[in-house]
């Protein structure tokens, strides 16, 4: 069975018509073996809305799962989803992993940071429990040696290359700034940002630091702005993205602004408000889809609309083909054993509402897609899928 047609929404009569080996119906409950997947993410703090995106695209592909009574081996199974808060935190993050690991999870989706992913990944490998991650881009991730390891997005390396060529080759940027958050991802993408500016022939006037917890930034701005800068590169995310934002406008700094994936959200023309003017900032999702695959992306994200009554805001579709990739492989293998089913995952050829999706050897996606956006009225408008 090829999870790839079931497709939302899914009704019951429609599930029956594709799923051939399943038909949980009659069955009695002890005859079906649950199976726990974890997901984490930052349910609370500064990037909630993050996290409970991520968290719904989860809660969606189980629905739709239970829905279809999938059968692993001679087995129905019902999936459980056990999903944990980090808030974007490293420590919390390892703590979330142990408490999946102690309830013996059959697989993670997450974690949403690098930050977080990165630490709680040696929990996972240890235990010997796959783990795909849907939105942490630093390379390191992928680069531990750590078999059940995986992503399905690209990473820092695609992200801040494109963007940072795109600085100084499409906007002509002649004075380049960069801030980072100092988190695993922000100095991760901003520096591979400032290999790719200098690779370009760019100029960099000049790189501050901040945290994922600021909301002060008019000592960094006002050293940025004796600078000139007529572009401003940002990593880290939308929370802190948003008031930079709005303060680049108070003390008059005229630049472009950029950032990767973690500024790219639904979320951000809101927390800049004022400070966002049309077609001034650029950033890059670090995933996409173009022409046929482009419509099964706009119903995926009407009916997430739909159903949790908010817009996507990044990653909920790549989670959500992150769970049924995983339950893929359980299929495949017959079992929803982790050590049974990591070489199905490992061979993985899955066509998903976020593209088609396969592992090179270290665990990330193959051809992984990045997606250009700026921002015109308040939302968010494509302006290519690169590869
Ligand atoms: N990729 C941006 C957000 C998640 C992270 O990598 O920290």
């Amino acid at each position: 069975m090829n999870l790839s047609s079931l497709k939302t929404p899914l009704t019951a009569v429609a599930v029956a018509a594709v799923a051939l080996t399943l038909v949980a119906c009659g069955k009695k409950a002890d005859d079906v073996q649950v199976i726990k997947i974890g997901h984490v993410g930052p349910t609370s703090g500064a990037i909630a809305h993050l996290g409970k995106d991520n968290e719904n695209g989860a809660k969606m592909a189980i629905e739709e799962l239970n829905a279809a009574g999938i059968k692993i081996g001679d087995k129905a199974v019902k999936f459980e989803l056990l999903a944990e808060d980090d808030a974007a935190d490293p420590k919390q993050g390892t703590a979330a992993a142990q408490k999946l690991v102690d309830a013996k999870v059959q697989g993670v989706i997450g974690h949403l940071n690098s930050g977080t992913t990165i630490p709680a990944s040696q929990l996972y490998n240890a235990a010997g429990i796959p783990q795909i991650s849907p939105s942490a881009t630093n390379p390191k991730y992928t680069r531990q040696g750590y078999a059940g390891a995986f992503r399905v997005v690209a990473d820092d390396v695609h992200l801040g290359g494109t963007l940072g060529k795109y600085a100084v080759e499409t906007l002509k940027g002649k004075n380049i700034a960069v801030i980072d958050d100092r988190t695993a991802y922000g100095q991760g993408v901003a520096e591979e940002f400032e290999k790719a500016v200098k690779a370009a022939g760019g100029n960099l006037v000049g790189h501050e630091f901040t945290t994922d917890k600021a909301s002060d930034f008019n000592a960094i701005l006002t050293t940025l702005k004796g600078k000139k800068p007529d572009v401003v590169f940002f990593g880290g995310m939308d929370a802190v993205a948003g008031p930079m934002l709005k303060q680049m406008k108070q003390l008059g700094i005229n630049a472009k602004f950029m950032g990767g994936d973690g500024i790219c959200t639904s979320e951000l023309a809101k927390l800049a408000a004022e400070g966002m003017a049309d077609e001034n900032v650029f950033c890059a999702e670090a995933g996409g889809v173009e022409g046929e695959q482009k419509a099964g992306m706009d119903k995926f994200r009407a009916d997430f609309k739909t159903k949790f009554n908010a817009d996507v805001q990044v990653y909920a579709p790549y989670v959500y083909d992150a769970v049924k990739v995983m339950v893929q492989a359980m299929v495949t293998a017959g079992s929803s054993d982790p050590a049974k089913y990591l070489p199905a995952l490992k061979a993985i050829n899955y066509k998903g509402v976020t593209g088609n999706i396969a592992f090179d050897e270290k665990g990330d996606i193959k051809n992984g897609a990045l997606t250009l956006y700026t921002y015109k009225g308040g939302k968010r408008e494509q302006i290519a899928v690169v590869r």
